[in-house]
């Protein structure tokens, strides 16, 4: 399933003007073609799991079930849960399943190089575009306080988009992304820092895109984004790619001293409600196509 061209400038626009753009309805992968990537997943996932439980690490994201700090603080010191790319964001209950588009299921048609996707990465950047990696964004039940951050360090210059798949439908509470509109390059707010809460500083308004099954949402790489706690009983999986002008790595996800200060941001449990409250959660806030 394709874009048709005039699809593919808009969004190409919104993410040029807002940071980042919701392609709602499924437009781009058939329910089977949802069900199977799912399941592939999940059962890499499992996979993870079960290497984690046969070496009895407790202390793995999906494990964490508590917010507050302190106990995230004691289980960062002693855990040696190492996963891939998962440096970021482990500590908060959450994990980055970096998965293969050179080989295996992701690496074919419509997994890797799906046409919509490069052509709006084309559009967007006006140079050729590559698609260089393929992953699962997991946000367990009990994660922690959002990690503001930009996935740039040069981001005065990072033509990358993420693109961000809900293959499944979950609790609105399931802890989605969170963008920020006008903080990529060019973006009136690109010089916000990266890594505060941003509600009280006069910033634009982040936005929650609780995400519907077949939603794709594309971030530029240099929006300032994060993940929602997730307050459902649900594990959240986004599948997710990047796609770009150059073989970019995603530098901040591989950081483990981002992932200390944001620890150290976080306050009480009790906070969490009233940090999410207000926030706009739905789609409509979002330029969609
Ligand atoms: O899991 C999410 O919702 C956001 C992921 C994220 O912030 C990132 O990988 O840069």
């Amino acid at each position: 399933m394709c874009l048709e061209r005039s699809s593919i400038a808009e969004a190409a626009h919104a993410i040029l003007k807002f940071g980042f753009v919701l392609l709602a309805n499924g437009s781009l992968l058939s329910e089977d073609q949802m069900a199977e990537g799912l399941a592939v997943m999940k059962s890499k996932f499992g996979e993870v799991k079960a290497a984690a439980e046969a070496q009895s690490i407790d202390c793995a994201p999906w494990k964490y079930g508590s917010r507050s700090p302190q106990v995230q603080r004691a289980r960062r010191t002693n855990c040696s849960f190492e996963y891939a790319e998962a440096g970021s964001y482990r500590y908060d209950g959450r994990m980055d399943q970096t998965l293969s588009v050179k080989e295996g299921f992701y690496s074919q048609q419509p997994w890797r190089n799906h046409s919509s996707l490069l052509d709006i990465c084309r559009k967007t950047f006006g140079d050729e575009c590559f698609h260089f990696y393929v992953g699962g964004f997991w946000n367990f039940p009990g994660s922690g306080y959002p990690h503001w951050h930009r996935d740039c360090i040069d981001c005065e210059y990072a033509p990358e988009l993420v693109v961000v798949i809900a293959l499944e439908d979950l609790p609105e509470n399931a802890g989605f992304p969170l963008v920020q509109p006008y903080t990529h390059s060019n973006g009136s707010f690109s010089g916000v820092n990266s890594k505060t809460q941003t509600r009280e500083k006069g910033e634009p308004e982040p936005i929650e895109v609780a995400m519907k099954k077949g939603d794709v949402l594309i971030w530029h790489f240099t929006t300032k984004h994060a993940a929602s706690p997730n307050l459902s009983k649900n594990d959240r999986a986004l599948l997710y790619y990047h796609v770009g002008v150059f073989d970019n790595e995603d530098p901040a996800n591989l950081d483990p001293e981002d992932a200390k200060d944001a620890l150290l941001q976080a306050g009480s449990d009790e906070k969490l409600p009233s940090l999410l409250e207000g926030l706009p959660r739905r789609r409509d806030h979002v330029a969609e196509l």
